[in-house]
């Protein structure tokens, strides 16, 4: 597949430690990934993601590396994971590894060696600063809670974490960091893998060391000489070869997308943005208790399309991921069969008709719901726990707690793949590391295979038409009825051909504009469409 292919690509994203065991000691490993692959072809993507798979103390579950060069043997070894992308090459599948070098795991031996000896030549790979009033360097905080700065009282300064304690930020104006990390992903390139998707890329750049108004935000986002490093790495990696990259974008705006995404720039092929999955936060904050905002998701959705499109970037379009609830409980309905069905064919449908290259997160395409923890015993990622200490500490009670992180945690994405309806889901023989819903005996992929009104066919569908259709690639697209309280619907265009996509959000029938012609070949349709009415939850697409 060419580079210009991989716009009409979709990723499978894999967070290994909950996709597939073979060793049942209940964590994912890189050999129950190759189990798979066959799976992962019938299914029809291109690509695989692969979250972190580096040796990591797994305080952040691997997005805190302490050797890029090692595979953790908790997932298994450099071998399998060579036989992983030979194998995905076998299967036309390509393998994109995630790489994060904003920051590294504290037990990084440049850390360590910079954290022993103030004089050591690393000492300058971090952000090591010394304060006046025994007070941190700058008020900015962690964006897992507290304050972003830990104090080392050996040598009287204070290291930078805008993530966990254990993730200290790497000082990019450095260029011997630069050039250490190009080395590190150029060791990847020759290894043979097809990409990667960069962690909290546009974070690498910190302006001035400030007090901030908004926990420091507005000195390293997007920061003064972002766009310079990533063009630097583009042409000391992965530029001019046939690799996709994707950067993880965090606050970000469209402005600079265009610019990290424009191929004349030199810098990414695609960028993640997260303003769409912002729209039940209550004030911008996460952690409240709060459901969607269906017109601010219409409007923001719409602004990035075409702005995007508009500017000549390439967006990454996608519900889910590794560090968001499952879509078909948070802007869906899970709470029948029937209502968890038809939503989660119909947010598939809406975004995989947009433009952009979409991802499926693991378990997305069987509609996984969020697991509905009872107990913080049950929770396993540092934000989550972080938050619930936090909000307690506040004064919130523990059912409201649990009320939020039910709705908002990054656990709900993280539990074990559903394979089937046996014991443990067919994830592991063993314990698995994080609990899994009892919906398993009815949500699994075994079952999706075999019911052909199943989330996976309509998944499988929707990767065939973006495969055969270019209009989904390179169309443009045209926002309608924006008003409406319903129904998301816009028009893609492209040479003399028009298709209409028509989504209804809500459980109820309900009518479509009188004024609206849906007369067309009918591309995908879910849902009964009749007497000017639209199922709940209904969703077609016609090519006019
Ligand atoms: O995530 C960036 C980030 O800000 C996430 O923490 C996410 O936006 C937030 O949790 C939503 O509330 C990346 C990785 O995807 C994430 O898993 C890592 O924890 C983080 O960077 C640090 O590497």
């Amino acid at each position: 597949m060419s580079q210009s292919d991989w716009r009409k690509s979709v990723v499978y994203q894999i967070y290994p430690k909950s996709f597939n065991d073979t060793t049942g000691n209940g964590e994912g490993d890189l050999k129950g990934i190759i189990e798979k692959l066959d799976y992962l072809q019938y299914l029809g993507i291109d690509y695989i993601w692969l979250t972190p798979v580096y040796e990591s103390p797994m305080n952040d579950n691997g997005y805190d590396i302490s050797n890029y060069y090692k595979i953790n043997e908790k997932f298994g070894t450099i071998e399998d994971l060579e036989t992983l992308v030979t194998e995905a090459h076998k299967r036309n599948l390509k393998v994109m590894m995630d790489i994060v070098i904003n920051h590294t795991s504290t037990e990084h031996e440049w850390f360590k060696q910079a954290y022993a000896d103030s004089d050591s030549e690393f000492r300058d790979y971090y952000f090591f600063k010394r304060s006046s009033d025994a007070q941190p360097p700058t008020n900015w905080e962690s964006k897992f809670g507290g304050n972003a700065w830990k104090y080392d009282e050996k040598t009287d300064a204070y290291y930078l974490h805008l993530f966990d304690v254990t993730q200290a930020d790497l000082n990019w104006d450095n260029p011997n960091v630069r050039h250490a990390l190009y080395d590190i992903i150029n060791y990847w390139i020759d290894f043979g893998v097809d990409g990667f998707r960069f962690d909290v890329i546009n974070l690498i750049s910190k302006g001035e060391f400030k007090n901030s108004e908004k926990i420091g935000k507005e000195f390293y986002t997007d920061g003064p000489r972002v766009h310079e490093y990533l063009h630097e790495m583009n042409e000391h990696t992965f530029g001019g070869k046939d690799l996709m990259t994707v950067g993880e974008m965090s606050s970000t705006t469209i402005e600079h997308c265009i610019k990290y995404t424009s191929p004349e720039r030199q810098e990414l092929s695609s960028v993640f943005n997260f303003h769409h999955l912002k729209v039940d936060y209550v004030n911008g904050e996460k952690w409240s208790n709060a459901r969607l905002d269906f017109h601010k998701l219409k409007d923001i959705l719409m602004e990035w399309q075409l702005g995007i499109y508009e500017g000549g970037g390439w967006n990454a379009i996608f519900w889910c991921n590794h560090d968001q609830p499952r879509v078909v409980s948070r802007f869906g309905n899970d709470s029948n069969e029937t209502l968890r069905k038809q939503s989660a064919k119909m947010l598939a449908t809406v975004l995989h008709m947009m433009q952009g290259t979409p991802y499926i997160y693991q378990g997305e395409e069987i509609g996984m719901t969020n697991p509905g923890f009872g107990s913080i015993n049950q929770y396993r990622d540092i934000e989550s726990l972080n938050a619930f200490n936090n909000m307690k500490r506040v004064g919130y009670d523990e059912d409201e707690i649990l009320t939020i992180l039910g709705q908002k945690s990054r656990d709900n994405s993280r539990t074990p793949v559903q394979w089937t309806n046996e014991k443990n889901a067919g994830f592991t023989t063993g314990t698995p590391w994080i609990d899994i819903p009892d919906n398993f005996d009815q949500i699994n992929v075994k079952a999706a295979i075999e019911d052909n009104y199943s989330v996976l066919h309509t998944y499988r569908d929707l990767i065939r038409l973006r495969h055969e259709y270019d209009i989904i690639t390179y169309g443009s697209i045209e926002p309608l009825y924006m008003e409406d309280d319903e129904l998301f619907i816009y028009k893609r265009h492209y040479k003399d051909e028009t298709w209409l996509v028509v989504a209804n959000f809500s459980k109820e029938r309900v009518s479509i504009p009188k004024d609206l012609d849906i007369e067309g070949q009918v591309m995908i349709q879910h849902g009964n469409i009749s007497d000017g009415l639209i199922d709940g939850f209904g969703t077609i697409v016609v090519a006019q």
